[in-house]
């Protein structure tokens, strides 16, 4: 238990050892694929100066707190969580994030793709394709989240397939990971843990009352933290139970995520955020 350690390295070596990376997340072999320096960190930083020109870190320019996503924590880009509830809204929201990215990516490297290329190469021979529904209509291609002060993510999974999002076509996929490539490193203390623990069962209801911090306590579950600095990317299993910590922090932390659902039978690969 004690050797639950992330595998760091590039998506090639990873693919090298493992045939099917995805699969030895979702068995729990290893907590999760680190990719250090994934991205330029250069390009990370003039993104940052991008955004605060723009004036995109104002509490008033973005989609604000949801109790029932888990936040508090700014978005950047279309969540299925915040907005799914509404389909017509969603993929609006989602056209207006795929012209928006471009734009704001203009003459620097993209990380939106940086993400895909890297995914691409530990899909095991499955294609990577941003969702979309089968009338073609796209789901968004990824999501800034913006980690001010004290804000986190209280301890949870993501499971599109279990909370059945009205008729989404990304809940025919067996399994859910989550790609996230970091733009600012927040302060240290503040990066997510990991939890050798699937989010079912009794656990369901531990995490319903808030109760997981003692319960992991007792239970001595296996954890780890993934520090990550300026361009890191790392990919983990949504099922298992992971948090954001809310600690004080007093420099924001900004990461690019997406989700990822792949079946072992499915030849595609389904991103969104
Ligand atoms: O930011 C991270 O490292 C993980 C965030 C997360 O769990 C989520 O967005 O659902
Ligand atoms: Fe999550």
């Amino acid at each position: 238990m004690t050797n639950w350690l992330p595998l760091e390295a590039d998506a090639e070596t990873i693919s090298r050892q493992f045939p099917q990376p995805l699969m030895a997340l979702a068995e729990g072999t290893v907590p999760a694929l680190v990719l250090r320096g994934a991205h330029p960190a250069a390009d990370c930083i003039q993104l940052m100066a991008r955004f605060e020109e723009r004036g995109y870190f104002s509490q008033d320019t973005l989609v604000k707190e949801s109790q029932l996503s888990g936040g508090p924590y700014l978005d950047l880009g279309t969540s299925l969580g915040r907005v799914g509830a509404d389909r017509e809204k969603f993929f609006a929201h989602a056209e207006r994030t795929h012209a928006l990215f471009p734009r704001l990516f203009d003459g620097l490297a993209d990380p939106v793709q940086t993400i895909y290329r890297n995914l691409n190469l530990l899909a095991g021979g499955k294609s990577v394709q941003t969702a979309k529904e089968p009338d073609g209509r796209r789901y968004g291609p990824a999501i800034f989240r913006i980690y001010h002060g004290e804000q986190g993510h209280r301890a949870h999974i993501d499971s599109v397939r279990r909370r059945s999002k009205a008729g989404y076509a990304v809940g025919r996929f067996t399994h859910q990971f989550a790609g996230v490539l970091c733009v600012q490193k927040g302060t240290v203390g503040g990066e997510p843990t990991l939890y050798r623990a699937k989010g079912e069962g009794e656990i369901e209801g531990v995490l319903e009352r808030g109760e997981f911090g003692t319960y992991a306590e007792a239970h001595d579950l296996p954890r780890v933290q993934i520090e990550l600095d300026v361009g890191d990317l790392y990919f983990f299993y949504t099922e298992n139970v992971h948090e954001v910590p809310l600690v004080v922090r007093d420099r924001t932390r900004v990461v690019l995520a997406v989700f990822v659902a792949m079946s072992p039978e499915d030849e595609q690969i389904f991103v969104w955020s």
